[in-house]
């Protein structure tokens, strides 16, 4: 098995200032995992977007061309690409300069845009269709259902989970994917996912549904998903760690703790740490 461990991870998603989202869950949870994750920042926000009323945002795309360029004169290249939330600005400029990563091994693209049939706000069909271009790049995809649905423009309803499994063919096709994994899918009192592999063979895990919902959810399954990648589990094993990884999140946090805020990864970093290091 080859060493993921010694290949460099740029991670480039914003900084939310408040809160267990984005960057601030990447970071320390593929960090702790021992992948030495290097960042592109590509917005500060003063809080997510979705229910702290009106947060500032200020686009970095500007320095984030700068910080490539250097990067390049110093020939610092990386295998591994983590892209989540970008924001309206770095959208443009990962579109243009995606095209720098080409031999890159793993692309993973995490479509944050929307959740629960609706856009987040301040994006609209012109950032879904920019996520589609940038999605032809990508190796892996994990949207949730809704993001599925507005990458296929397909209207978002409840789906048998044979349609799903429909959906997840389509993407890997429509995409060129090696793999994805499509969240959130809420179905008979369990919580779901269907992902796909290069070997074609559709995989359905499931899990016991949470009451509790948490912003962030997101951003720490996928970031647990690519700890297991890197570490050399299938995509389904990483999912199936991943889907475990954020309901143990979810059980430790403190019942106080307000859902806007996201939950405490804190309390189930050890397990994952150990999954990672049992394939070491
Ligand atoms: O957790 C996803 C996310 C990341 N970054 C920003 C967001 C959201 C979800 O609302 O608004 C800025």
């Amino acid at each position: 098995k080859k060493n993921k461990m010694k290949e460099k991870l740029l991670i480039s998603q914003d900084l939310s200032c408040l809160g267990q989202v984005s960057l601030s869950v990447a970071l320390p949870i593929l960090g702790a995992c021992g992948y030495q994750p290097d960042v592109l920042p590509t917005a500060i926000l003063s809080t997510h977007t979705g229910g702290f009323g009106n947060n500032t945002f200020l686009a970095l795309n500007n320095e984030m061309s700068k910080i490539i360029a250097h990067w390049q004169d110093e020939k610092i290249t990386f295998k591994n690409l983590y892209l989540g939330y970008l924001g309206r600005n770095a959208i443009d400029f990962w579109i243009e300069r995606i095209f720098d990563f080409r031999n890159t091994d793993l692309i993973l693209l995490d479509p944050a845009m929307a959740d629960s049939g609706k856009l987040y706000s301040g994006l609209d069909i012109e950032y879904v269709e920019k996520m589609r271009e940038l999605a032809k790049r990508a190796t892996i995809l994990t949207p949730n259902l809704t993001e599925a649905c507005l990458l296929l423009n397909k209207e978002y309803r409840n789906f048998s989970i044979n349609e799903i499994k429909k959906i997840a063919g389509e993407l890997k096709e429509k995409f060129k994917l090696d793999g994805l994994v499509i969240t959130g899918i809420f179905l008979e009192n369990k919580v779901k996912m269907v992902g796909l592999a290069n070997d074609s063979k559709i995989f359905v895990i499931e899990n016991e549904k949470i009451t509790r919902s948490f912003f962030g959810t997101g951003d720490m399954f996928a970031s647990s998903l690519l700890a297991g990648i890197l570490a050399g589990y299938s995509l389904k094993e990483s999912a199936q760690i991943a889907g475990d990884f954020v309901k143990l999140v979810i059980e430790k946090t403190d019942l106080s703790q307000d859902k806007r805020l996201g939950p405490n990864y804190a309390g189930a970093l050890s397990w994952l740490m150990n999954k990672v290091e049992g394939k070491k």
